[in-house]
């Protein structure tokens, strides 16, 4: 497999079912230029419809992963411009969030301000002992845009996510780790092995029903308790009557490994 150059500063590369999209930018840390954030929401959006990607791994290059906003296009634009780059970041970080496919986040280094907050967008993240998080925008006379006050909230509380946009403190993989915002956390050297080896248990489960469980979550996360069950007994009702459902089960009874086949 080969990796594509899909712009300037990013990366594709497809390996059956899973799509590695690394943001190559080592010289700025991976900071988002207006254009790395088009092209990013351009792919997410032909992602989207994409029936053969399973499984999305996000990553970077040399010690950042992304350290936010291109801090040196916010200098000196117009209003106008840097409310356009905010509602386009928006929809770009919305679009991935609401990917189908299950995203890994695999931090190599700096996730910061837009950095952190796209990661936050992803279904898990997993990051490196090198990696560093945090929301730094009121050392700019800024707010985190990209989500973060409402997604790091979400994923680690309300006092801690206060704690981190007042401070704009940089932490360690391994508290985020404690914190519950990431999953693991490995030497540098192992990280791609762990997103890899997490993609492709997850690629190799049943789509229709790894499609549902992530979408049941996210919608679980917006309703009252009794409506979240009430839509999950429905939706496993549904998958029960797929083939992948009764592939499942007898590939289980005749102790051989199941053939998903996505219907
Ligand atoms: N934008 C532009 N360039 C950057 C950025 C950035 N965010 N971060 C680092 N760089 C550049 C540096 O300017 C430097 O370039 P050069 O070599 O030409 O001087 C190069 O990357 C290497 O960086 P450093 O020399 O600073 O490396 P250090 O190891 O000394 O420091 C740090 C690393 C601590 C990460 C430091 O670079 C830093 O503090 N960076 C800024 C981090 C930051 O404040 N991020 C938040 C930006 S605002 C934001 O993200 C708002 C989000 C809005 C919504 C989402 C939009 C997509």
């Amino acid at each position: 497999m080969t990796e594509v150059r899909i712009h300037e500063h990013l990366v594709e590369e497809r390996r059956g079912p899973v799509a590695w999209l690394r943001i190559d930018r080592e010289e700025a840390l991976g900071a988002l230029s207006r254009s790395l954030v088009t092209r990013l929401g351009a792919y997410f959006d032909e992602l989207h419809g994409d029936g053969e990607v399973r499984v999305l791994v996000l990553t970077g290059t040399g010690k950042g992963f992304i350290a936010g906003a291109d801090i040196a296009e916010y200098d000196r634009v117009s209003q106008a411009a840097f409310d356009d780059y905010q509602r386009l970041s928006r929809r770009v970080f919305t679009a991935l969030e609401q990917l189908p496919q299950f995203t890994i986040a695999a931090v190599n280094g700096y996730a910061l301000g837009g950095g952190f907050e796209l990661a936050l967008c992803c279904d898990m993240i997993l990051a490196s002992e090198r990696a560093k998080f945090g929301l730094p925008e009121v050392k700019l006379g800024l707010l985190p845009g990209g989500g973060g006050t409402q997604r790091l909230a979400r994923a680690a509380g309300i006092r801690f996510a206060k704690e981190a946009v007042v401070t704009g403190a940089f932490y360690p993989a391994q508290q985020m780790l404690d914190r519950g915002v990431v999953s693991r956390v490995c030497p540098p050297g192992d990280l791609a092995e762990a997103a890899r080896v997490t993609a492709e248990t997850v690629a190799g489960n049943a789509p229709l029903a790894v499609r549902a469980a992530k979408r049941l979550v996210d919608q679980g996360a917006q309703m009252p308790l009794d409506v979240g069950l009430a839509v999950e007994q429905q939706t496993l009702s549904g998958l029960y009557a797929t083939r992948d459902g009764a592939e499942g089960i007898a590939a289980f009874l005749e102790k051989r490994d199941p053939q998903f086949t996505g219907e």
